[in-house]
């Protein structure tokens, strides 16, 4: 495991909303970007690697089973996270966001991508209620940097963010549905683990 983790830590004491920047997207969509935003996020990032359940995920290809190249766990609603930090980073974020969201975060998706063949496809989350109505997705992203892709379902020009270590992440309005996102490969990356923190039935 080749991740150095930060010597000083940037990020504050409790988690901080005043460096975050929204972008609005097309069609109602939009993100939210918070850079060092996690306290604790060396901690957290050990935590995760060494408590969360991982499994690995398989799917269907044409005629063949092949896996998911990354590893995933999700905590349910009511489930104990492997954090403090966590626990304190969902309720912030339900603080935060509750004018626009109208309900807390209450699911935890952790996703680990062990190096820089791990990835995930171009999808929204549309599972759920995210398909037909605005919702909001909040991800949180320990480890190495990795980049988010986004780009509109249908076509047009894509954007990228890229996620540090402790850095938040949120799509909001209709992006699950109106935009796609993605992490794509890349030649050399050490682990990184994403925290997605989702209301009630969103998928
Ligand atoms: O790892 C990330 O930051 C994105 C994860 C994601 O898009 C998903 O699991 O739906």
């Amino acid at each position: 495991m080749d991740f150095q983790g930060t010597l000083f830590e940037a990020a504050p004491a409790t988690p901080d909303f005043s460096g975050l920047i929204r972008t609005p997207l097309t069609r109602g969509a939009w993100v939210d970007v918070c850079p060092a935003w996690l306290p604790e996020a060396d901690d957290v990032f050990r935590a995760l690697l060494d408590d969360v359940p991982w499994r690995a995920e398989q799917r269907e290809m044409y005629d063949r089973v092949v896996e998911v190249p990354r590893l995933v766990h999700t905590y349910l609603r009511g489930e104990a996270l492997p954090h403090h930090r966590l626990v304190e980073a969902r309720e912030s974020l339900s603080a935060h966001y509750a004018p626009e969201l109208g309900e807390p975060f209450v699911t935890a998706g952790c996703c680990y991508y062990r190096d820089g063949q791990d990835s995930v496809a171009w999808h929204g989350d549309t599972i759920g209620r995210g398909k037909i109505h605005d919702t909001l997705v909040a991800i949180v992203s320990v480890g190495d940097s990795r980049r988010l892709c986004l780009r509109p379902r249908g076509g047009g020009d894509s954007i990228s963010v890229e996620l540090g270590h402790g850095d938040l992440v949120v799509m909001g309005g209709s992006c699950q549905r109106t935009w796609e996102h993605a992490v794509p490969k890349v030649a050399r990356a050490g682990p990184r683990i994403s925290v997605q923190f989702r209301p009630l039935n969103v998928f």
